[in-house]
């Protein structure tokens, strides 16, 4: 018999910066709603889902800035999505922005199963963009100025049948997110992303933007066996243009459903979980073939070292 899950990118266009999380919320039961139709038992919805991607605004105090966060969750905004995923026994992969008690600031994604129960919370691991005001931008990305980097490593969870890890946008440029997953036997990853078409460090790279999204999925996808389900914010938000492309990637690397529209949209696939065993049994059975005490540079350093270049030149 084969294991197989159906999942579900809630993708969603733009949040203007005035909608209350009533409102967003109310759009993602919708989209829960169309997923479920589509016998879909599992629902990722994008990064910082509840608002507009504030972080391309400079905001000064506690007060103003904190308002941007969820202190609970669920909360009184977010409760009413809780209770229809539990009573649709539909399970969902939700991003916001996280105040802790103790007064932490993350960029989460909470991880919760068709019963509505808690499976994990995993909080941003790369924190992209800057910390100080930079008005030679179009848009500021502030994400350095309101989160800290989440403490803990990648995780992976049973649940949902299967084995499943998160990562939230930016964490999926870096190969070491997939493989730390990996050697945890990771068989789905659930992602949410809000990417701007623009970069202004090197506005170059802007055309680029929807192929870097599904290159670098494609290739942790691959490298690992496991399969990805990314959720976008997509569209223009108040101005700024943001990559829609929702997808869900097999572990063969091959994009097998993607959003049509830069809007509330969603993208369902039929997952054969023990389709991960064909890569991570053959060309990639880690046990057999990895060299972890060649790879040792990678926990060891952080920047680039050229210390041996002077070697060489001899
Ligand atoms: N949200 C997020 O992490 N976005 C970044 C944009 C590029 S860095 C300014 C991303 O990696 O998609």
């Amino acid at each position: 018999m084969t294991r197989e899950l159906t999942v579900a990118a809630g993708q969603l266009g733009p949040v203007a910066r005035d909608e209350s999380r009533a409102s967003v919320v109310e759009r993602l039961i919708s989209l829960l709603h169309t997923a479920h139709h589509r016998r879909a038992e599992l629902v990722v919805f994008p990064e910082l889902a509840l608002t507009t991607f504030f972080p391309r605004y400079w905001e000064e105090g506690p007060e103003v800035i904190d308002a941007w966060f969820e202190t609970e969750m669920p909360g009184p905004a977010t409760k009413p999505l809780f209770d229809e995923a539990a009573h649709l026994g539909v399970g969902f992969c939700l991003g916001y922005a996280e105040l802790t008690p103790d007064g932490h600031h993350y960029n989460s994604q909470i991880l919760v199963e068709r019963d509505g129960r808690e499976v994990a919370r995993f909080r941003k691991i790369h924190i992209p963009g800057h910390e100080d005001h930079e008005p030679w931008r179009r848009f500021q990305h502030l994400e350095r100025r309101y989160f800290e980097p989440g403490p803990d490593p990648f995780g992976v969870w049973p649940a949902f049948g299967t084995r499943v890890g998160m990562m939230i946008c930016n964490d999926r440029r870096w190969p070491e997110t997939y493989r730390v997953m990996g050697l945890q036997g990771v068989e789905l990853i659930c992602c949410g992303y809000n990417t701007p078409v623009h970069y202004a460090p090197d506005p170059s790279q802007d055309i680029l933007a929807p192929f870097h999204n599904q290159l670098v999925m494609q290739a942790g996808a691959y490298q690992n066996g496991t399969w990805v389900v990314a959720a976008a914010k997509g569209g223009v938000e108040d101005g700024v243009d943001s990559i829609a492309q929702s997808c869900v990637i097999a572990p063969s690397g091959q994009v097998v459903a993607q959003a049509f529209t830069a809007g509330d949209e969603v993208v369902v696939a039929t997952c054969d979980l023990d389709w991960c065993q064909r890569y991570t049994t053959t060309i990639f059975d880690f046990d057999r073939y990895r060299r972890p005490e060649i790879y040792t540079r990678i926990t060891a350093q952080r920047g680039v070292d050229r210390a041996g270049d002077e070697q060489a030149r001899r």
